[in-house]
């Protein structure tokens, strides 16, 4: 299709999920088949993926027995080795299951919460035996839908209480496994516990192991609370937090879309790009997507591939961007190189800054930013009339 063909370098990796989503929405039935676990990591593998991440039940079914769960996994182990992916994350499905109606680690009733722990505990241990270092805990029913349903303080320190206990039992097995909490404003509860990227870091200080615990913000999740996705990426990577990526495409404020990665707010897919190679990101690069009811299996593959053919295309424009030497001028014009320079000099305190002169303020005032030469070449470049 095109020249941007994946490379392990890439680390590229998607949720068996993502693939085998068969397409049931709230208003109709699957339209594509399930698909086998063994089947979906064949398939990554052929089109270029490096990694895989799973919930619990995408692998084994809810409630299968020991037997049946051993057997699945040994094919799953199987496919893994044929193939070469790596498994660069997992997580716990506590959300389809009726007894998580209410939450996992924040349902009113304690011996869901008790049960909740438990199968995070059992998946961890796969993890841990398969080679993931990441984590992911989204938290999707822990939320409310009316004020009187959820008292928040608690549902928080039942919540604490959760990651503190998950922190001593990787530290205890000795597993080098962190976990990274995925921040999501609704949906499908009416309001959800953790919102955003802000709301999860600030949750993170209070923990017993803080250094366990970072973000898996989703560009979807960020944008339908209205936030810019690219700046909830970057103070997670500027506090150390960026534990892992979820990238997706989302039209605006309405329902979770997950489209593939470039589709959706393209704008903005330029944008957290350009923010994860100047931070340094060097985790998996993970789709988070569902291809839409209305595809059938060809169309999932294509949808996978766009995924990382997309993010191919806008690491090669956001490159561009930052080498481009009128993009370097229209840099200097707008300040960024003065915002990169500390406010105070070394060996100044505020007694320096109060009697510092002040400036010419009717003369800066008067100054303009120049940032709109500056967003008209980004948009050059994404529109691809400048390489
Ligand atoms: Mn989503």
């Amino acid at each position: 299709m095109t020249d941007y063909k994946p490379v392990p370098e890439d680390k590229f990796s998607f949720g068996l999920w993502t693939v085998q989503y068969p397409g049931r929405d709230p208003f109709g039935e699957p339209t594509r088949p399930p698909m086998d676990p063994v089947r979906a990591v064949e398939k990554l593998a052929e089109i270029g993926a490096y990694g895989i991440n799973f919930h619990d039940d995408d692998v084994v079914p809810f409630g299968a027995d020991d037997a049946e769960r051993d057997r699945i996994l040994d094919g799953l182990r199987k496919a893994l080795a044929d193939t070469g992916l790596v498994v660069t994350t997992a997580t716990t499905n506590l959300f389809t299951h009726p007894v998580f109606k209410d939450g996992g680690f924040t349902s009113n009733n304690r011996e869901v919460r008790r049960y909740a722990l438990k199968k995070v505990m059992r998946n961890i241990d796969l993890a841990a035996e398969l080679g993931a270092k990441v984590y992911v805990a989204w938290g999707g029913r822990d939320g409310q839908e009316s004020g009187g349903a959820k008292n928040v303080m608690e549902a928080l320190e039942r919540n604490r209480e959760a990651y503190n206990l998950l922190g001593e039992f990787v530290t205890d097995r000795g597993y080098d496994i962190k976990f990274a909490i995925e921040p999501k404003p609704n949906e499908p509860r009416g309001d959800i516990l953790l919102p955003t990227v802000g709301h999860a870091m600030a949750f993170i200080s209070t923990l017993d192991r803080p250094e366990l615990v970072g973000v898996n913000p989703e560009i979807g999740h960020e944008e339908m609370a209205g936030l810019n996705a690219a700046a909830g990426y970057a103070q997670a990577l500027w506090q150390g937090k960026l534990f892992h990526i979820d990238l997706n495409g989302q039209h605006g404020p309405k329902y979770d879309q997950d489209l593939r990665f470039g589709a959706g707010n393209v704008r903005g897919a330029f944008w957290v790009v350009d923010t994860l190679l100047a931070g340094g990101y060097d985790g998996p690069v993970h789709f988070d997507f569902k291809t839409p009811r209305t595809e059938d299996d060809k169309g999932v593959w294509i949808a996978a591939e766009a995924c990382m053919t997309n993010y191919l295309i806008l690491r090669e424009k956001a490159q561009a961007f930052r080498a481009d030497p009128e993009v370097q001028s229209a840099l200097a014009d707008a300040q960024l190189p003065e915002l990169a320079k500390p406010t105070i000099s070394e060996g100044e305190t505020w007694s320096d800054i109060e009697a510092a002169e002040v400036p010419d303020v009717e003369a800066i005032g008067a100054h303009g930013m120049a940032f709109e030469r500056l967003d008209q070449l980004a948009l050059e470049h994404l529109y691809g009339v400048r390489s």
